[in-house]
């Protein structure tokens, strides 16, 4: 079978990127200890409501006026399922399920998260703006999937 040579120098260049792509991931993977984001800790997904912090989830304010959320997810709903906020409050959710795979979504903002049974995973927003915001499941957890809302009032 017979290649053009510019046909075979182009297969070489995209086999050769390969090799670098791979080659940098192996080295950051390895030494500089990349990782996918999220999944800051396990948990025992069948005793979360008896595991601080999930046994009293809500909002907290921690002493440099920042807010830590903790939240659990269950078909069909959020808990908590509303937070009120003030303005400019930064807030860093702490997310986990107590039963199957959820989403923890907030439209139109930078968090969104995939919730699995027995890990902790979480995201930190800052409200500039006031207003009403949905947190939305956006992985199908079931039938009552598309009604699982909460609400994060900033004001
Ligand atoms: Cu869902």
């Amino acid at each position: 079978m017979h290649i053009h040579r510019y046909e075979r120098l182009w297969i070489w260049i995209g086999v050769a990127t390969l090799g670098v792509f791979f080659v940098l991931l192996a080295y950051l993977g390895v030494s500089a200890g990349l990782a996918p984001p999220g999944h800051n800790w396990p948990i025992d997904p069948t005793k979360v409501y008896s595991t601080p912090p999930f046994d009293h989830p809500g909002l907290r304010r921690r002493a440099d006026g920042s807010y830590d959320a903790y939240y659990v997810a269950q078909v069909f709903s959020w808990n908590p399922s509303t937070i009120t906020i003030p303005v400019g409050a930064k807030v860093t959710f702490y997310v986990t399920s107590a039963d199957v795979v959820h989403g923890f979504s907030i439209p139109d903002k930078d968090v969104n998260l995939e919730i699995m049974p027995g890990w902790v995973n979480s995201a930190t927003h800052t409200f500039r703006t006031p207003g009403t915001f949905l947190i939305v499941c956006n992985q199908y957890c079931g039938i009552g999937h598309q009604g699982m809302f909460g609400k994060i009032i900033v004001k």
